[in-house]
């Protein structure tokens, strides 16, 4: 079972001309195939809510505060504060996770698959009982 983890990604620069942080193939955990991004999410608002069969993902907070619990196989739970825009936190396929996002959040999410609703399990009892069996979106 792979469980979500932190990556550091380089922070290149200094203080007084600023950073660059870089998400390149050799500090990444897979193919990048969609990156986007979530913005002006009100602080009461819980996001995700749902885990995915065959999605991996890089989240990272380019701005403000996330807040993230994660859920591996309806057994191993994490909470991560991501407050700082040069780390990541990898997210494994058939991971349950919610997000809470301060005022000035922007959560970029760096993503190993194309958008498939089908992908999606949004249904916790679901989750569970169904962690383990395979995609529907695999042929
Ligand atoms: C996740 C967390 C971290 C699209 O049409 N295309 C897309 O590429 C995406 C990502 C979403 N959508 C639509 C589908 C829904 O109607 O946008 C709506 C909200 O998407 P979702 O429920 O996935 O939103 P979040 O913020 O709960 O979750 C998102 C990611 O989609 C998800 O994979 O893990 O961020």
């Amino acid at each position: 079972m792979i469980e979500p983890y932190i990556i550091n990604f380089p922070k290149i620069g200094n203080s007084v001309q600023g950073y660059i942080s870089v998400a390149e193939n050799e500090n990444l955990p897979f193919k990048v195939n969609r990156i986007y991004w979530t913005y002006f999410t009100p602080e009461s608002v819980e996001r995700g809510g749902h885990s995915h069969y065959e999605l991996e993902q890089i989240l990272v907070a380019v701005a403000g505060k996330i807040i993230v619990n994660t859920e591996v196989i309806s057994v191993v739970r994490h909470q991560f504060i991501l407050d700082n825009p040069n780390i990541g936190l990898y997210i494994p396929k058939m991971t349950w996770r919610t997000m809470k996002y301060s005022h000035n959040a922007v959560q970029m999410c760096i993503a190993s698959i194309v958008y498939d609703e089908k992908d999606y399990i949004r249904d916790y009892k679901t989750f569970i009982k169904n962690g383990n069996k395979r995609s529907p979106i695999q042929s």
